[in-house]
């Protein structure tokens, strides 16, 4: 790091120190990031006590994607009265802003006293079995990025980077709930028909443009975390179809009051709340 550079662990103290202020709320429980579909999760959670564009608190970006809300909320959760601070966009590596840019929601969530996060995301599929709109556990990871956000000698055990324990407590709530392995390319671009086969043959069944780098960042700070994607396409050769953004947008409508209330759910049973009646509708 050159002496001009800020120091991103600084900022991120400074993010939560204001999110603290404005949001009258001194720390936080759990946060989530909302990726595409998972927008109408936050609604379900609890009653938002606090919300605001994310661009009033320092280090935060305006999204960059259709579809994409940049809003930060702090929620009481309904059950159990914990506070979930609620990510709403992110920073993608494809944006060009560099790593740290696309971790500072989740070291903003370390520094603000969260000790779970819950990732989510769009993706493509590779398993042919999960039709579009089917939520899928991430059991592990590929980072296929070529970036990391720690620097220097920093040994970060990965082996459960996505904590065993939560996986069990989303299982509970949905015990349809198929798990996979998310492999993060740098995008912007889908991949191509070979680099899917090329995904699978290295062990992945979902593929996406993020996710992979915030758990790295999450794990570094000592969180858990559970991942949940939405596979909203069929990687790409696997379908016949062409992948088009406005599909995935629809997926995600389509999916969104089922997933939310799965996403809800859980997150009311992993703070201690009580998860209320099981799924009506199972996931798939
Ligand atoms: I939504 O098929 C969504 N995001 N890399 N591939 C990659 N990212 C995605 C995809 C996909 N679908």
């Amino acid at each position: 790091m050159t002496d001009s550079a800020p120091d991103p662990y600084l900022l991120a103290r400074d993010a939560a120190a204001a999110i603290a202020e404005a949001s009258g709320t001194a720390s936080h429980d759990l946060a989530l990031v909302l990726g595409s579909g998972w927008a109408g999760a936050a609604d379900l959670l609890g009653e938002t006590v606090w919300q605001a564009d994310a661009t009033t608190i320092p280090g935060f970006r305006p999204p960059s994607v259709a579809g994409h809300v940049g809003t930060l909320r702090s929620v009481r959760v309904e059950g159990s009265g914990a506070r979930a601070l609620v990510l709403g966009a992110r920073t993608h590596f494809y944006e060009g802003a560099g790593v740290d840019a696309v971790v500072h929601g989740v070291r903003t969530a370390a520094a603000a006293g969260a000790r779970t996060l819950v990732l989510t995301n769009g993706c493509g599929g590779i398993d042919p079995s999960w039709a579009p709109g089917t939520p899928v556990l991430i059991s592990d990871q590929i980072n296929f990025t070529g970036a990391t956000p720690l620097v220097g000698a920093n040994f970060v055990d990965l082996t459960d980077l996505y904590t065993p324990a939560l996986r069990d407590i989303a299982r509970e709530i949905d015990p349809g709930l198929d798990e996979g392995v998310y492999m993060q390319f740098q995008g912007p671009t889908y991949e191509t028909p070979a680099e899917v086969r090329m995904a699978r043959t290295m062990g992945a069944t979902l593929v996406g443009m993020s996710t992979a780098l915030e758990a790295i960042a999450a794990r570094e700070a000592g969180l858990d975390v559970l991942g949940i994607s939405l596979v909203t396409n069929l990687a790409a050769g696997i379908s016949a179809q062409a992948l088009s953004h406005q599909e995935v947008l629809e997926a995600g409508r389509d999916a969104g009051p089922r997933i939310s209330d799965l996403l809800a759910r859980t997150v009311r049973r992993i703070t201690g709340g009580d998860a209320a009646a099981p799924l009506t509708e199972p996931t798939r």
